[in-house]
């Protein structure tokens, strides 16, 4: 969508018309996933598709808020530090999320009329709810003037995200924000470092929705959560083990002191099967997060596929995260000719990434196309089907434009 028509559908909304633009990506993670709450780093890139937003400043504190998507009604409320939420699950969290963050964090207290678009495909693992959090979270801070650096505000958005109930990690909001035009980023956590890596010529990130949609804020919070109890509840047992003190029992304090693997064989003392499994996950990603970025570096393109291969079987047989359809495409994409494919975002629906080489992409997409969308022989794949497979762009993070 233009933004001419967006200005239009503002105008068309509100009856004025808007005066400035917000765009926050979405993002694909190549690797590092389910590490972020557990203060490691991970190395996302950030796409072309983004949530746009059409705003214009308001003379109360009225925040009214209206999406292209019919799925969405609109919402409005008022500004401030303390907002009641709108029930369990209602999509206007995400925008009271970032009204908090604002006014409670920066003073904002200027009310807006706000036109928003999203190109992200929802609940799909590519970070739509991030990017809206993103987006609002910078129109209510432009609106009132306010200008924050934007590493310091993807510590801030992730903060209030946690508003809707899921404890996420960091990830989604750090590569939103700060992403560069060609780049894959590794981001490191406490205190946040984003360091951008450039994505040679040749490389080409396939990625493939499912279908399967996964609301963080409904039916997926609670696996969410308990991803991450578990993660947690591994590395107390395991530092206490090690005689680490309270405070000290962290991924990061481990990684440090001991290789992956002399980890695991400390936590198979220690740990229930379940348990281990998670800690299993979560200290041999981090290792392949460091070869990846070495790998991307290098140009390696097999390399960087094998680990992205390793880190599919590590969340599909430890952390259990995969479903039947994110296999069925994993093993489309992987028997088509490309040099790795994992599942991407938390899971348990939504999308895979596949890297191949420029010369395997027509294929790979072809094997995706009919072996996954088009449903019977000789039947038409879905209308939406170029939002469900695409080759990434790596594109910039988010902006505010004046109109
Ligand atoms: P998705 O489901 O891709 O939006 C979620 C978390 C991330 C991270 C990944 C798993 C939020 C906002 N995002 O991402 O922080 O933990 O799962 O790696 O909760």
């Amino acid at each position: 969508m233009s933004s001419e028509t967006h200005l239009v559908a503002f105008r068309e909304h509100f009856g004025l018309e808007p005066d400035r633009l917000v765009r926050a990506p979405g993002r694909v993670n190549l690797i590092g996933e389910h590490v972020d709450y557990a203060g490691l780093p991970v190395f996302p890139m950030a796409l072309e598709q983004a949530v746009h937003v059409a705003m214009r400043p308001r003379d109360d504190r009225l925040v009214r808020a209206a999406s292209s998507d019919p799925n969405y009604p609109p919402r409005e409320f008022l500004l401030g530090s303390e907002i009641e939420p709108f029930p369990d699950g209602d999509w206007g969290n995400y925008l009271k999320a970032a009204a908090v963050a604002a006014a409670s964090r920066y003073g904002a207290d200027c009310g807006a009329d706000l036109w928003i678009h999203s190109e992200v495909p929802v609940a799909a693992g590519l970070s739509s709810s991030s990017a809206l959090v993103d987006a609002i979270l910078l129109a209510l801070l432009d609106i009132s003037n306010i200008e924050v650096d934007p590493l310091e505000l993807a510590t801030v958005a992730a903060d209030a995200e946690q508003y809707v109930g899921t404890r996420g990690g960091g990830m989604d909001q750090a590569i939103s924000l700060c992403a560069r035009e060609g780049h894959a980023a590794l981001i490191e956590f406490d205190p946040l470092r984003v360091t951008p890596v450039p994505i040679p010529g040749e490389w080409r990130f396939v990625i493939a929705d499912t279908g399967v949609q996964v609301h963080k804020s409904g039916n997926a919070r609670e696996t969410y959560n308990r991803r991450r109890a578990a993660v947690e509840e591994a590395v107390e047992q395991v530092g206490a083990h090690l005689g680490l003190g309270e405070g000290e029992r962290t991924y990061v304090r481990l990684l440090a002191e001991h290789e992956a693997d002399e980890l695991v064989s400390v936590a198979e003392e220690v740990l229930d099967d379940r348990l281990l499994a998670r800690f299993r996950h979560v200290v041999t990603e981090a290792e392949r997060v460091r070869l990846a970025e070495a790998a991307l570096r290098e140009d390696d393109l097999e390399a960087f596929g094998r680990l992205m291969d390793a880190s599919h079987e590590s969340l599909r047989d430890d952390f259990e995260v995969s479903g039947p359809e994110l296999e069925r495409l994993v093993s489309l994409a992987r028997g088509a000719g490309a040099l790795g494919a994992r599942l991407t975002g938390a899971g348990l629906g939504g999308c895979i990434v596949a890297l191949c080489a420029p010369d395997q992409v027509d294929s790979v997409l072809e094997a995706l196309r009919i072996g996954y969308f088009v449903k019977q022989p000789g039947g038409e794949a879905p209308a939406d089907l170029h939002r469900r497979l695409f080759v990434a762009i790596p594109s910039a993070g988010a902006s505010v434009r004046r109109i």
